[in-house]
């Protein structure tokens, strides 16, 4: 299949396979016809509470299947739906809504308390009335929305997603439908996903590795698996697909370690990203019989940008298709159909590239062939992206430079820790050290993780310390937020 659809890709399936399950959620299940129709319905209740083509909603929402229809059922209005994560700081969420200016917002039931007295521009509060148990029983016929739907349109805004960022202020990315399906179709040309397999929304929809599942799974008409608990790795057993960080990864490998039932798993083919990879976890899975990928990409690319089948080296492959990638000096610098429209700023967009039409993404990189670096039971004569880090988060010691994601690679391959953090401490003589902030099984002496660490790393990046990341630290989003254990590590000394 191409990008180029010729109507709203779930009517384009509709056509095509309508009695297919598009979508489980639970006990439910709902094929391309009732996709169709709960958007059709959806849309409609939008549509009588005002909202128009143009507008902006915004949903402070976990995953969950209303807001799914809110998503797809705005894109059918020719309005936009920006998903919130409702876990950030009250400060965070207004920064967001400031930059927003939406029209409208949605709150989750569970989330509707704690955010019932936000300020929110006097942003018109949605609801809706409507019983999903109620409309299962209905007869399935097609709603054609003639009054209240718009003709699809490949470039109209599709989503705008924050993007994290080390320092400053969140930066809300737009892109349209044609940048996700161009995203989709890349990552798709050679990490299967038909449409037998489901693949399930294991990661925020207000994170753009979130969104992409749903973009992949309208590109190729698979099927999408909502998490009916809040336990995703509970789930992972029942599905064939799912993206996952690192850290979700592990936990999963643990958890089935000490499982009695292994006879359903049906688990097949992930794909990993969001942070450093440790090739001991994907060895793991890989032992599983679990057709384990490593991913780079960022926000603005609409998730991922190279990806190769998890081997043993700690790179992360080859560049995708509808993809460019450039490395000046060390610089990652990136650009293609999957570069989002621009950074979004009340209703206007701010240009994300360079002269040259590249971002440049923060990161820094090289481009080498893995042989000399591991083992040579696999042949590997090609070369491939490895990154070193961010260059925000290089510091130097003792002249050496040190990135601290190297160190926490290794620290990642340690079977007791589950996360690690690596800053500089200020050294009268060596300019700055590396102090490690992690989260161990148990707890893991200096001694003891210098003798891990003796064959693994240079001695100048040991870290001198290691210390307890609290478990009250920021949790938004789906990786841990460096600035705010710095900023806590900070206030400790
Ligand atoms: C990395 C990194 C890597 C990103 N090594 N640093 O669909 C996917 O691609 C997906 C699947 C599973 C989990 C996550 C994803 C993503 O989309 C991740 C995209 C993402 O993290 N975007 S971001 O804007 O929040 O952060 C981007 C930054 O993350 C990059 O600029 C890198 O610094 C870092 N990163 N993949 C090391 N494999």
């Amino acid at each position: 299949h191409n990008v180029n659809f010729s109507d709203w890709p779930w009517l384009h399936w509709t056509d095509r396979r309508p009695e297919h399950i598009a979508l489980a959620y639970g006990e439910q299940q709902f094929t391309w016809l009732q996709v169709n129709d709960r958007v059709n319905a959806y849309a409609k209740q939008l549509t009588e509470q005002g909202v128009r083509e143009s507008d902006l909603i915004v949903a402070v929402s976990a995953n969950n299947l209303t807001v799914l229809w809110l998503y797809l059922a705005s894109l059918r209005l020719g309005a936009c739906c920006v998903i919130l994560d409702p876990k950030q700081s009250g400060e965070q969420l207004n920064d967001k809504l400031e930059t927003l200016a939406a029209k409208f917002i949605w709150l989750s039931e569970a989330d509707l308390n704690i955010f019932a007295d936000l300020p929110h521009e006097g942003a018109q509060q949605l609801v809706f009335t409507y019983n999903e148990k109620s409309l299962i029983a209905e007869p399935f016929t097609v709603i054609v929305c003639t009054q209240s739907g718009v003709e699809w349109q490949a470039k109209r805004l599709a989503s705008i997603v924050f993007t994290s960022g080390s320092s400053g202020k969140a930066k809300a990315v737009a892109h349209n439908a044609e940048n996700h399906l161009y995203s989709a179709a890349g990552l798709l040309q050679s990490f299967a996903y038909t449409a037998q397999d489901n693949w399930l929304l294991s990661l925020p929809l207000f994170h753009v590795s979130g969104l992409a599942i749903v973009w992949r799974w309208l590109f190729a008409g698979g099927q999408l698996t909502l998490p009916a608990t809040s336990n995703v790795i509970e789930q992972l057993s029942t599905v064939t697909h799912a993206s996952l960080v690192p850290t979700q990864l592990k936990r999963y490998l643990h958890e089935r370690d000490i499982s009695t039932d292994q006879h359903a798993i049906r688990l097949k083919r992930i794909l990993l990203g969001g942070a450093v990879i440790p090739v001991v976890l994907t060895d793991k899975a890989k032992s599983l019989g679990i057709d384990c990928w490593s991913g780079y990409g960022m926000t603005e690319m609409a998730s991922t940008v190279t990806a190769k089948p998890a081997d043993n080296s700690a790179g992360v492959g080859l560049l995708l298709a509808h993809r460019a990638l450039e490395i000046d000096g060390q610089s990652i610098k990136v650009r293609g159909a999957s570069l989002g429209m621009g950074y979004y700023y009340r209703g206007t967009l701010r240009s994300m590239t360079d002269d040259n039409g590249w971002l440049v993404t923060g990161d820094l990189g090289e481009i080498k062939c893995a042989e000399a670096l591991v083992d040579t039971s696999v042949d590997k004569s090609w070369s491939e992206l490895f990154i070193l880090g961010r260059s925000d988060n290089m510091f130097i010691s003792g002249g050496e430079n040190i990135h601290p994601e190297h160190i926490e690679r290794i620290l990642l391959s340690h079977p007791l820790i589950n996360q690690a953090l690596v800053f500089p401490r200020e050294d009268a003589e060596f300019g700055h050290r590396p102090i490690a902030v992690i989260d161990a099984m148990s707890h893991i002496s200096v001694c003891e993780m210098n003798n891990y660490l003796q064959y693994k790393l240079a001695k100048f990046m040991w870290p001198l310390n290691y210390y307890t990341l609290p478990n009250n630290i920021n949790v938004s989003g789906i990786k841990l937020n460096r600035a705010s254990v710095q900023i806590w590590f900070a206030s400790l000394s």
